[in-house]
């Protein structure tokens, strides 16, 4: 991924897809900190940590991480803290659910609205807490309780989140959205991400989460160079 030009890699010890099951932090420690260890030991990557848990969140930032990925947004107890203590990038990240129902039967009035709205609040809540403005990143959190339908309305308006005035972080990458708009299987989703991830650059996300690094950083180079260099 280094060589290939990613510029971050997300560390996670705990699935967050539709689904899935939670585990201890003991066991997400023990997952995410040895990975960690050995690429800040050989690398100079930004690593971030995928969590909601302020233990794993500390024991990362320990193990060399500065970046915070939580797709609850320091909304589990003691988080907040952690993240104000230390002096990484937080990713804030809207989710409506948890992961284990959040495809259930999400529902929204005014999906665009809703999203910006709770990540106005939790930026607010982080501010309060004490932490700078400069550390914070923003995401609508595609396919994090959300149809379809939902997920369209947040791409196509993705632009209008830079009324947050925080940098836009999206995750698009192989996820469901694709196989209900190609009727596609995982493994075959990459050319409908390198889509999803133009569209969502073109619209001002400056973080893109992906599996396949190389292609997609040859889509943007290819596009940036068209229309800014
Ligand atoms: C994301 C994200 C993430 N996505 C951030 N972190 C995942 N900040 C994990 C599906 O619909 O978008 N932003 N960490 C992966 N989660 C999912 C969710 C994977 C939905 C697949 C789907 O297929």
């Amino acid at each position: 991924m280094i060589a290939d030009g990613a510029d971050i890699i997300d560390v996670g010890g705990e699935s967050t897809r539709p689904g899935a099951q939670p585990i201890s932090a003991t066991q997400e420690i023990e997952r995410v900190v040895p990975i960690i260890e050995a690429l800040t030991t050989r690398f100079a990557i930004k690593i971030a940590i995928d969590t909601s848990k302020p233990e794993v969140m500390t024991a990362a930032l320990a193990a060399g991480a500065s970046f915070i990925n939580d797709i609850r947004a320091l909304q589990v107890n003691g988080a907040l803290e952690v993240a104000a203590a230390s002096s990484a990038q937080i990713c804030l990240m809207h989710i409506q659910g948890e992961p284990h129902n959040m495809q259930d039967h999400p529902q929204y009035n005014d999906v665009v609205a809703e999203v910006k709205s709770f990540l106005l609040k939790r930026i607010n809540i982080c501010l309060e807490a004490g932490i700078k403005r400069e550390r914070l990143i923003i995401d609508p959190g595609f396919g994090f309780g959300k149809l379809l339908r939902h997920n369209q309305l947040l791409l196509r308006n993705l632009a209008s989140f830079a009324t947050l005035g925080l940098p836009i972080l999206v995750g698009l990458s192989r996820k469901s959205m694709i196989g209900q708009l190609l009727n596609l299987p995982v493994e075959k989703r990459l050319f409908g991400s390198l889509a999803l991830a133009l569209i969502a650059a073109e619209q001002g996300a400056s973080i893109i989460r992906v599996h396949d690094v190389r292609p997609t950083v040859e889509v943007l180079k290819t596009w940036y160079a068209v229309m800014y260099d």
